[in-house]
């Protein structure tokens, strides 16, 4: 049986990469796909529970190297009892964040070493890589008003993450541009500006040739 595909999803906060990974999914059904839909941190038992604690432990916060292994082990729960095992059938599978969000938040973010941080995930991953990364941007002010709006309409409040500081998001903003310099053929660039359809547009016409 065809190994199936991996693809990520991968922005700065509100750059809506969670509206766009549920219509991906949507889309590739209806073509008669079969699509594993996952997130991280999360997509297991043990990982939902690690994501608990990396979003909103504000009492005894991880402290930057607790924080990178923390999502580095979700990941590694992940990848074993979901992500492999869907790709092996066969599945595509879609991931609301991977390993890109590890280097340009851990990395280019809190400011932990590069090759530290590589050699890190690849043990978590087993070597495992997304097959098409898709990075949404925006500008800031557009992902601030996105998450004023969500706020607003689900009335939860930022969590401790969201809530860094700008100087902190404008880093991995531009992590995740170098990170897209560096494998242009894995990472492709979506402007996230526009509506859900607009956007949905963009993606369909970039992945619609690989199916
Ligand atoms: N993290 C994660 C790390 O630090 N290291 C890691 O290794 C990993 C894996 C995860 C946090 O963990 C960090 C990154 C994150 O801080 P999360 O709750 O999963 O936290 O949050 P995010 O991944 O940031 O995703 P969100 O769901 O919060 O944001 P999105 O993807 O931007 O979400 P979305 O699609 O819900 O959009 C936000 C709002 O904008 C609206 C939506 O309806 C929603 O209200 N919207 C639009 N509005 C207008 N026009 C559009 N085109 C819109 N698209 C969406």
């Amino acid at each position: 049986m065809a190994r199936g595909r991996f693809i990520t999803f991968e922005g700065g906060e509100g750059c809506g990469k969670s509206t766009q990974v549920r219509r991906l999914a949507a889309q590739l059904q209806a073509a008669g796909i079969d699509v594993v839909l996952t997130r991280e941190p999360g997509g297991t038992r043990l990982a939902e529970l690690v994501r608990g604690l990396l979003k909103d432990e504000r009492e005894d916060p991880p402290c930057d190297r607790s924080e990178l292994l923390l999502f580095l082990a979700a990941r590694a729960q992940l990848v074993r009892n979901v992500i492999r095992p869907a790709l092996a059938a066969g599945k595509w599978v879609l991931s609301d964040r991977f390993s890109d969000s590890t280097f340009a938040y851990q990395g280019y973010g809190r400011g932990l070493p590069l090759d530290t941080i590589r050699l890190a995930n690849d043990f978590a991953c087993d070597g495992l890589k997304p097959d098409m990364t898709l990075l949404l941007e925006v500008d800031a002010a557009t992902a601030a008003r996105r998450m004023r709006g969500r706020e607003a309409a689900t009335a939860t409040a930022a969590d401790r993450i969201e809530q860094a500081g700008d100087d902190f998001h404008a880093r991995l903003r531009e992590g995740f541009r170098a990170l897209a310099a560096a494998e242009p053929d894995r990472i492709r660039r979506i402007d996230a500006s526009g509506t859900p359809d607009d956007v949905e547009g963009r993606i369909w016409t970039l992945l619609k040739p690989l199916i």
